[in-house]
């Protein structure tokens, strides 16, 4: 095994669900202002006004911005205006009110209500080129999983609504490459329709729909949205949904200011990411490019006992016409929590064996010849229980790491090149990583 230069992943270990769209969270605690300093004692006393006339504070459900009261300077004056979200017994139950500092008093500068059960999202939006900000309000409609989404510019601070649609799922972002933000909407596929993205984009007085691509036919519901970068560096919205027995991927990027399914099949119809596990695209190598992951079936051999579901995962970065470059592959195992960059070997895996037992779960992997002969070539041990240490290290073992109460280790095949042994070893320590999970899944509650 000859040593290589490898891109070390960094991986960020901690758990975020950082996502936007209309998926119903567990009733959080509703989060006021941070600190009650004297100068928003005048405000809180303005925000009770309206409680006191039989509102309760109603914090979005989902997005980044879930606190019921925002402090924002809306209208560029280098002040803070409050956002703050009420639910009450009228006719249109939502209503949003914009507070606004006149020397130490705070009064309601505008109000916006709407219909709904919640609040889905806010979000700021610069929809021009210009720091102008837009207020969108995510409304969650009926008792399903469908939003509605208006957006308002703020001129003087009133309100205009100057566009609304539906949606499922949604993100902000430049998808066009003219500095000013768009909405992208995903919408479920229904017994009528197919799943679509729709690209959102003001004119000048309106914000609508544009352009808009289709998800796969037949793809289920929606696990997964989130914006990456294409190959070179555009960005584009990856969308999992639930398809056949298992998984797949569409790739929605925007070329000359139309959005396209980058992946998708136009005979069949359907993307060409299907994986039969929970695999989502990500940012695989740490170079900010999303790579989306193909399982690649490993050869068999008669000369071993192998369940039939053993496979490579191949990361592809995609680039705006759709053509896919292998970035890294992977074989990766979920039970035991570890993955191994198989990328850029001198000769193929062609199977492996799981064992489990013992305090001890072992896959096992092989190189083929042309004449059929196999040979082992890597054992990689996940060790439990009292004596792990001593396991990790029995014969030709040696430990890769230790995580929690798991050893793991590994076992190349014989060699008196001491040297060479050393360098494969360390190579081995080198492309093993565990499974941690992205900081944004982009997963869909
Ligand atoms: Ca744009
Ligand atoms: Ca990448």
């Amino acid at each position: 095994m000859k040593k290589r230069t490898l891109a070390l992943l960094c991986i960020v270990l901690v758990f975020v669900s950082l996502f936007s769209g209309c998926g119903f969270m567990a009733a959080s605690e509703l989060l006021t202002l941070p600190a009650q300093p004297s100068e928003y004692a005048a405000l809180q006393s303005a925000i009770n006004q309206v409680i006191n006339a039989g509102a309760e504070y109603s914090s979005p459900v989902s997005g980044s911005r879930r606190q019921s009261v925002q402090m924002v300077d809306l209208d560029a004056d280098g002040t803070q205006e409050a956002i703050a979200f009420f639910k009450t017994m009228e006719e249109k139950p939502l209503k949003v009110c914009i507070f606004k500092q006149n020397d130490k008093d705070w009064n309601i500068v505008s109000e916006i209500t709407g219909e709904g059960s919640a609040f889905d999202s806010v979000e700021l939006i610069r929809l021009t080129k210009e720091s102008t900000i837009f207020l969108a309000i995510g409304w969650q409609i009926g008792g399903d999983f469908t939003c509605a989404m208006s957006v308002y510019s703020l001129k003087d601070l009133k309100p205009v609504d100057i566009g609304s649609f539906n949606y499922d799922e949604y993100r902000v972002y430049d998808a066009d490459g003219d500095t000013a933000s768009e909405i992208l909407a995903v919408t479920s596929p229904s017994s009528e329709s197919k799943g679509v993205v729709s690209l959102y984009k003001y004119d000048g007085s309106v914000v609508q729909n544009v352009s808009q691509a289709e998800l796969t036919n037949g793809a289920g519901s929606v696990k997964v949205v989130k914006t990456g970068y294409l190959k070179n560096y555009t960005p584009a919205l990856y969308v999992m949904s639930t398809y056949e027995y298992g998984y797949i991927t569409d790739i929605i990027g925007c070329v000359n200011g139309e959005l396209k399914n980058l992946v998708i099949n136009p005979v069949t119809d359907r993307a060409s990411t299907f994986v039969t596990k929970y695999y989502y695209a990500r940012d695989i190598n740490n170079d900010m490019i999303t790579e989306v992951p193909i399982p690649r079936q490993l050869k068999s051999s008669e000369m071993l006992t192998t369940s039939s579901n053993r496979f490579m995962l191949q990361w592809y970065s995609i680039d705006s016409s759709g053509r896919r470059t292998l970035t890294m592959t992977t074989y990766q195992n979920d039970n035991d929590g570890w993955y191994i960059d198989f990328s850029d070997l001198d000769y193929e895996i062609v199977a492996n064996t799981p064992e489990t037992g013992g305090g001890e779960s072992a896959v096992t992997f092989y190189h083929m010849a042309e004449s059929g002969e196999v040979t082992e070539i890597l054992s990689v041990y996940t060790l439990t229980g009292d004596n792990r240490y001593s396991r990790a290290t029995v014969g030709r073992r040696f430990m890769i790491m230790e995580n929690g109460d798991k050893v793991y280790a590994a076992r190349l095949p014989q060699t008196d090149d001491i040297q060479t042994l050393e360098e494969a070893r360390q190579e081995i320590i080198e492309r093993f990583h565990l499974l941690t999970y992205d900081w944004d899944t982009g997963e869909v509650s």
